[in-house]
């Protein structure tokens, strides 16, 4: 696996950071293509007063000179605002549903704020800085990755996606709620604001799609090689996130072979797919049609209407502490795993074919296309 990454960093320490190793050296990289990311994070309908504290501006420490990847580590820093001081009241009382009382058992803590501190998504503004280098590395090979939000709550947008993926983000990003149709982004918006009202929050389902892969990314040769076990992975390792399908998904147990499988006619003098029910995936590998990726976002676990907790330190029963949290975060986790999409991407790219320069790998990229 050429690409590895890690994230460091608490929701209220002094900064996150993240390092990328093995990206190709020569590739044309500015701390504005991670900004873009960054700030497309901080969107959406129903985030908390903390996206309005924090500019996550991001500093690029290392991998870079003169505007182009070294090929060394790419190192980056984004500072937190909102930077405690570690002498906040600790919290005993854990959050149904948070990584609370599983993290404090597992961990030993008595202070819940130990655990919080590192289970929170602000982790996730280091994961999606280092895939938008991933997403530049991705787009100079002809590969864009984009994300629209297809439900939030009971309001869901059945509409097939309508334009390219190259236009998706653009479209998306105009909405509140990262929806493509108009009528369901006013569903969306309504649900989040009554849920809002009601001191509750609420999950989602989103797309991600990636267009422009070379076929044969992956492999069914071994387990750990598949490229649907490598996404989904990647998209279950996202906080939040229950559940992640490919193409028709669930939905594909349902119908018989017949309404479910992509035959296959001849075209331009090589076999193509009728149809794409397997979003871009088969046998563990890419078949060069686009990819779909799906994910299921549980509502989150901070409620401004707690629900019954107990206090770890009496034993007693307790409600959940009501915290500054967001109403729905299911637009912002979308622009995160197209980052957590496009490292995964670059990865098999690069396994591919091979190559510590951009100057190599672009002929061989061109030469598999062919
Ligand atoms: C989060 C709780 C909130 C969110 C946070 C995730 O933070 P705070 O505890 O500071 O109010 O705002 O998300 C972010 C800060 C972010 O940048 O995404 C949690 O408990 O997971």
């Amino acid at each position: 696996m050429p690409l590895r990454f890690l994230t460091a960093g608490e929701s209220h320490g002094p900064a996150l950071v993240g390092i990328l190793e093995g990206l190709p050296a020569g590739l044309e990289l500015s701390p504005a293509d991670l900004q873009k990311e960054l700030s497309r994070r901080k969107l959406g309908l129903g985030r908390s007063s903390r996206q309005g504290l924090e500019t996550d501006r991001v500093e690029v420490l290392a991998g870079l000179r003169r505007g182009r990847t070294l090929g060394s580590p790419l190192a980056v820093r984004i500072p937190n605002r909102d930077h405690g001081d570690g002498r906040e009241a600790p919290l005993t009382v854990p959050r149904p549903g948070h990584a609370d009382l599983a993290g404090a058992r597992k961990y030993g803590f008595t202070d819940l704020r130990d655990v919080m501190e590192r289970a929170s998504a602000r982790e996730t503004a280091a994961r999606t800085a280092l895939g938008a280098a991933a997403k530049r590395l991705l787009e100079e090979c002809g590969v864009c990755v984009a994300s629209r939000v297809v439900a939030i709550g009971l309001a869901d947008d059945l509409t097939r996606l309508s334009c390219p993926v190259s236009r998706l983000n653009a479209l998306a990003d105009a909405s509140p709620v990262r929806a493509t149709d108009r009528a369901a982004s006013l569903r969306m918006v309504r649900a989040v604001e009554r849920a809002g009202r009601a001191g509750d929050t609420l999950g989602g389902i989103f797309e991600v799609w990636a267009e422009g892969l070379p076929a044969g990314l992956g492999s069914y040769a071994h387990w750990d090689r598949r490229l649907d076990g490598r996404l989904a992975g990647a998209l279950m390792a996202l906080n939040g996130i229950k559940g992640v399908d490919i193409g028709l998904g669930f939905a594909a147990a349902v119908p018989p072979g017949s309404k479910v499988l992509d035959a296959y006619t001849w075209k331009d003098g090589a076999p193509a797919y009728r149809s794409n029910r397997s979003g871009g995936i088969d046998g563990g590998m890419t078949t060069g049609e686009p990819l779909l990726l799906r994910a299921a976002m549980k509502p989150l676990p901070t409620l401004r209407k707690p629900l019954p907790s107990v206090d770890l330190k009496t034993g007693r029963a307790a409600p959940a502490p009501v915290l500054r949290s967001d109403v729905c975060a299911v637009p912002a986790a979308a622009v995160i795993a197209e980052s957590l999409a496009a490292l995964v991407l670059a990865d098999a790219l690069l396994e591919k074919t091979g190559g510590d320069s951009m100057r190599e790998i672009l002929p061989r990229l061109s030469a598999l296309r062919k």
